[in-house]
């Protein structure tokens, strides 16, 4: 099936403390993240780098939180750019930029879909579960708390309501590996599918992803996919501020992606968390441009579809 795919540059570092995230969407451009999706047949169109827009006036009870003003504007201005582009038809795939800008594309794609009446569905796909609130990370670093905010939890004050949280049992974290304790005390309270590097050891790749798939095309779901690029592991994928050894090795990661095109399911896409400045000769660039090729057709051996 032929998609309309649609780039937005997020060019956001403000979301952890490294620099060097914001030069994410360049280093995608320049590893041929268009061409290779063209080259799948699918249309690409460039909406070039979102801006920082002014600076709201808000404030955190935590003193550990930075950069919330940073982060509240980028979320807006991310979810209207994601909703507007998935109202045109498009698949909108958002090029990090840290993690922190999921605050902002998965409520653009949430608003999209109450509108359309359809429901949300999320696949996270990274090593941390990034579930903290503004009120309970310890970091201060507000690429650990998308999730939260996307699961409806309350201490996103400084931020405009979710549009419509996504209900726990339409998430799905997987590959997972680093919860710190507040993070997994909440866990606990929410029926979130929690597909750790465990389970994917013990079950197997594909089998968790399957079942998560089933259930979207079940209830006719849109699916938003979150792809950190520390959910491989740190030796194919250097390119990032939070490595996690134990990661998806390279087959395992282009095997989700190939069951992702399968599925036809996908409707948004992020690519986050890329530091450029981390990489080696761009590898970790290419690596997630070519996740993208898998994700949107690209085969390991293209075997004809019989009549
Ligand atoms: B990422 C962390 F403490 N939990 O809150 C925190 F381990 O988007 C890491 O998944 C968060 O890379 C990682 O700072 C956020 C830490
Ligand atoms: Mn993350
Ligand atoms: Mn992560
Ligand atoms: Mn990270």
């Amino acid at each position: 099936m032929s998609r309309t795919v649609h780039l937005i540059g997020a060019p956001i570092d403000t979301g952890q403390r490294y620099a060097g995230c914001m030069m994410g969407p360049g280093a995608y451009r320049v590893a041929g993240i268009a061409a290779a999706i063209r080259d799948l047949g699918h249309e690409v169109s460039d909406g070039g780098d979102v801006a920082l827009p002014a600076l709201p006036v808000v404030a955190c009870a935590n003193p550990a939180v930075h950069s919330l003003a940073e982060t509240v504007g980028w979320t807006d201005v991310l979810a209207g750019r994601v909703a507007a582009s998935l109202a045109r038809g498009e698949m909108p795939v958002i090029l990090g930029g840290d993690h922190s800008l999921a605050l902002g594309s998965v409520s653009g794609a949430a608003r999209h879909a109450a509108a359309a009446g359809r429901p949300l569905f999320l696949l996270w796909l990274d090593a941390h579960s990034d579930f903290h609130t503004p009120l309970t990370t310890t970091s201060g670093n507000l690429h650990g708390t998308p999730v939260a905010y996307i699961a409806g939890r309350a201490g996103f004050d400084a931020f405009a309501p979710f549009p419509a949280p996504i209900p726990a049992e339409r998430i799905c974290l997987y590959g997972i590996r680093s919860v710190d304790p507040a993070e997994h005390a909440a866990l606990l309270q929410h029926d979130i599918a929690i597909t750790d590097m465990r389970v994917i050891d013990e079950r197997g790749i594909v089998a968790p992803l399957r079942e998560f798939l089933q259930a979207v095309q079940a209830a006719g779901g849109m699916l938003h996919v979150s792809l950190d690029v520390d959910f491989m592991d740190p030796s194919i994928a250097p390119a990032v501020g939070t490595t996690v050894p134990g990661g998806a090795t390279f087959r395992e990661a282009h095997l989700v992606m190939e069951l992702l095109h399968e599925s036809g399911l996908v409707t948004s896409l992020d690519l986050v968390e890329l530091n450029p400045f981390l990489d080696e000769r761009g590898r970790t660039a290419r690596l997630m441009v070519d996740l993208v090729a898998s994700l949107m057709g690209r085969k390991v051996f293209d075997r004809p579809t019989r009549a």
